[in-house]
């Protein structure tokens, strides 16, 4: 599995605006049960340092920019997300920190389940414990 995988939305748009459509199982690869959106960052603080057991989700910059770091507690990348047509898939088990949040940035994130903080790896060793047993 790449550590970086962007999906690249159709633009439905036409000379009166943009319009993007997003539809579980299809162009979003799970089905969608919550939605939540990460806006009034501050640039010099950081998000994020933590994995998921179970949970999938795909995060659009739909204004602005952020930087991701994606590591799978082998290798680490990086990218900048500043299109609202492009996602970047956010797998299971894989380390996450978000930063570098444009003022203006507003981050949707389409996620494949209900929040439960027990999906939640946010201590980094713990991270490398349990890739290790994979
Ligand atoms: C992720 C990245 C991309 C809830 O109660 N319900 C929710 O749906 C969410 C997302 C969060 N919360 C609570 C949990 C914390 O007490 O809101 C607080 C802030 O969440 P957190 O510190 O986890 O925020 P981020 O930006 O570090 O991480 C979030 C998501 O939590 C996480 O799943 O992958 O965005």
């Amino acid at each position: 599995m790449s550590l970086i995988s962007l999906l690249t939305f159709n633009e439905l748009g036409d000379e009166r605006g943009g319009l993007i459509s997003l539809e579980q199982n299809k162009n979003i690869p799970f089905e969608i049960k919550r939605v939540y959106y990460i806006f009034g960052t501050q640039q010099d603080v950081a998000r994020g340092f933590h994995a998921h057991k179970e949970l999938q989700q795909v995060a659009i910059c739909l204004k602005g920019s952020c930087c991701f770091l994606m590591d799978d507690g082998r290798n680490k990348a990086e990218v900048i997300l500043d299109k609202s047509n492009m996602g970047i898939l956010i797998d299971v088990m894989q380390w996450h920190e978000m930063y570098d949040f444009s003022d203006d940035c507003l981050l949707l994130v389409l996620a494949s389940d209900y929040y439960d903080e027990a999906d939640y790896i946010r201590n980094y060793n713990d991270f490398l414990g349990c890739i290790k047993n994979v």
